[in-house]
C-alpha cells in the first residue's frame, strides 16, 4: 500500500491568508504538478501543487478557509504507473506558473494569483487593464470574465459594422447590462458541464389524462385559500419512483467513483429575476404529492427573495427543469454535475391517440431527459424515461 503524502501550506504566507480555490475533491486523481489549492494574502498569492501523481484522500481546506504556515491542505495516495483521468483543468496553465510552496509572485502594479496570471495570458488579456474587485483590489476570476478588451483597432465610425457584427442602426442603440453574480456563477457551472460531459438528450411522452383530470378535482375539493397543486410535484413524485427503480440515474460521478445515493433529494429549477436557483426537495421519495407541493412552493419563494439556505440548495441528486409553463415541444436540459441526469418538461399538450379503434383525444406531457453518457446508456436512459411515463400515466405505480 502507498504512503500517503501530505501536502501543507508553504513558509511565507503572512497575516491573513485564505484558500482563494480549492481546485479537487475526494477521489480524484491527479497529475503530478496539478494545483490543488490557490492561497492568497495581503503579501503573497500562490498555487499549491502535488508533488507527484496520486489520488487525493483527503481535502483538509475549503474555499475562503483561513490558512496558516504548514496547515495540511490535502493528503495523496501516490500512484505510479497509473494515468490521472481527472486531474483539474489546470495544470498546463498553473505548471508554467506557479511556485509550489514557494514565495508567490507579486512583481507587478496589480494583485493576482498564479492561477489568474495564467488565465489572462491564455485568453490574451492584459491585467494592467483589469479592474479588481477582490480585497485589496486582487484581481478575480469574474473579473477576468467582465473584462471587455480595449481595442488596438482605431474607433469605428459611428455605426459602421464591427466584421462578423450585425452593425446597430443608431450608434447609441445599444445597451449593456452587466450579468448578475448568480448568473454568473451558473453560467460558468453551465458551460464547464456542457463542455465536460457527453450529454445525450432521450425524448419521450407521458399520456398525463388521468393525472391532470385527477389534479383538478383536487384543486376543486380543496379549500380555496389553499394553494393550488400544480402538474410538476406529480412529476417530482414519479420521479423519485424512477430513481427507486433505476439507481444509477441517483448518483454522483466522482472522478472514476460512482457514488450511488441512498438519498433520493430532487432539485428543481426555479426561474427568479436574479438568474436560476436550484432548490433541492429533500426525501421526495418518502413524501406524498401534497407534502411535495408544500416544500415546492416553500423553496420556490425563498428563491424568489434570494433567501435560500446553503442547505437548500446542497445534495441534489437529481434535477427536473420545468418549462411547460413557458410553453415549447422539448428540449436538452444541462446536466447539473456531479448529478449524471436531469429530467425537462415542456408544455402538455391534448394529441390525437389511437386506441384500437378510434382515435381519442390525450394530455401528452413532453418529456426530454439528459444524461452523462460516460455513466449511463442509451437503452438504460431509454427505459428510464419509459418508466417514468408508465407512474406519470398510471399513478398507482406509484404505490408498489
Ligand atoms: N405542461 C402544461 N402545464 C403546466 C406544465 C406543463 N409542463 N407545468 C406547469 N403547468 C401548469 C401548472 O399546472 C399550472 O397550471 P394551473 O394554473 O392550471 O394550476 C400553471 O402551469 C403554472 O404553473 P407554475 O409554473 O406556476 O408552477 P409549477 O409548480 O409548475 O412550477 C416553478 C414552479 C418554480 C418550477 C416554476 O415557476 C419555474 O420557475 N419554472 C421555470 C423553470 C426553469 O426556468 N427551467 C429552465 C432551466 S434552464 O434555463
Amino acid at each position: 500500500m502507498n504512503e500517503p503524502i501530505g501536502v501543507r501550506a508553504p513558509q511565507g504566507l503572512g497575516a491573513e491568508a485564505y484558500a482563494s480555490e480549492v481546485l479537487v475533491s475526494v477521489g480524484q486523481t491527479v497529475a503530478c504538478d496539478a494545483v490543488l489549492v490557490s492561497i492568497e494574502s495581503s503579501k503573497v498569492a500562490v498555487d499549491i501543487q502535488a508533488p507527484s501523481a496520486g489520488r487525493v484522500k483527503q481535502v483538509l481546506v475549503a474555499k475562503n478557509d483561513s490558512v496558516s504556515e504548514g496547515d495540511l491542505l490535502v493528503v495523496l495516495e501516490a500512484i505510479e504507473s497509473e494515468q490521472p483521468q481527472d486531474a483539474p483543468s489546470r495544470p498546463q496553465v498553473a505548471t508554467a506558473a506557479v511556485q509550489t510552496g514557494a514565495a508567490a509572485d507579486t512583481s507587478s502594479d496589480f494583485h493576482a494569483s498564479p492561477w489568474i496570471r495564467g488565465l489572462a495570458r491564455e485568453r490574451g488579456i492584459d491585467l494592467r487593464q483589469v479592474s479588481g474587485t477582490g480585497p485589496h483590489g486582487r484581481i478575480l476570476e469574474e473579473d477576468l470574465d467582465r473584462h471587455v478588451p480595449r481595442s488596438v483597432e482605431p474607433p469605428l465610425a459611428a455605426g459602421a459594422a464591427v466584421p462578423g457584427t450585425i452593425a446597430p442602426l443608431e450608434a447609441d442603440a445599444t445597451q449593456s447590462r452587466r450579468l448578475s453574480r448568480l448568473q454568473l456563477s451558473v453560467g460558468r457551472n453551465l458551460s464547464e458541464n456542457w463542455t465536460q460531459i457527453p450529454h445525450v438528450t432521450q425524448f419521450d411522452e407521458a399520456d398525463i389524462t388521468d393525472v391532470e383530470a385527477f389534479r383538478l378535482a383536487i384543486n376543486l375539493e380543496r379549500q380555496k385559500d389553499a394553494p393550488k397543486l400544480s402538474l410538476l410535484p406529480f412529476v417530482i413524485k414519479a420521479a423519485a419512483c424512477a430513481l427507486a427503480a433505476f439507481p444509477e440515474f441517483n448518483s454522483r460521478l466522482l472522478g472514476d467513483q460512482l457514488i450511488l445515493e441512498q438519498n433520493v433529494h430532487v432539485g428543481f429549477a426555479v426561474d427568479t429575476a436574479e438568474g436560476l436557483w436550484v432548490p433541492a426537495i429533500r426525501h421526495a421519495d418518502r413524501l406524498s404529492v401534497l407534502q411535495i407541493a408544500r416544500e415546492l412552493a416553500r423553496l420556490a419563494e425563498l428563491a424568489r427573495a434570494s433567501k435560500l439556505a446553503a442547505t437548500d440548495v446542497q445534495g441534489g441528486t437529481f434535477t427536473i427543469s420545468n418549462l411547460g409553463a413557458a410553453g415549447g415541444t422539448a428540449f436538452t436540459p444541462i446536466v447539473n454535475a456531479p448529478q449524471v441526469a436531469i429530467l425537462g418538461i415542456s408544455k402538455a399538450d391534448l394529441e390525437p391517440k389511437w386506441d384500437g379503434s378510434s382515435f381519442v383525444p390525450r394530455l401528452m406531457l413532453p418529456l426530454s431527459l439528459s444524461y452523462d453518457h460516460r455513466v449511463i446508456n442509451g437503452v438504460a436512459g431509454a427505459r428510464f424515461v419509459s418508466h417514468l411515463g408508465s407512474v406519470l400515466s398510471d399513478l398507482r405505480r406509484a404505490l408498489l
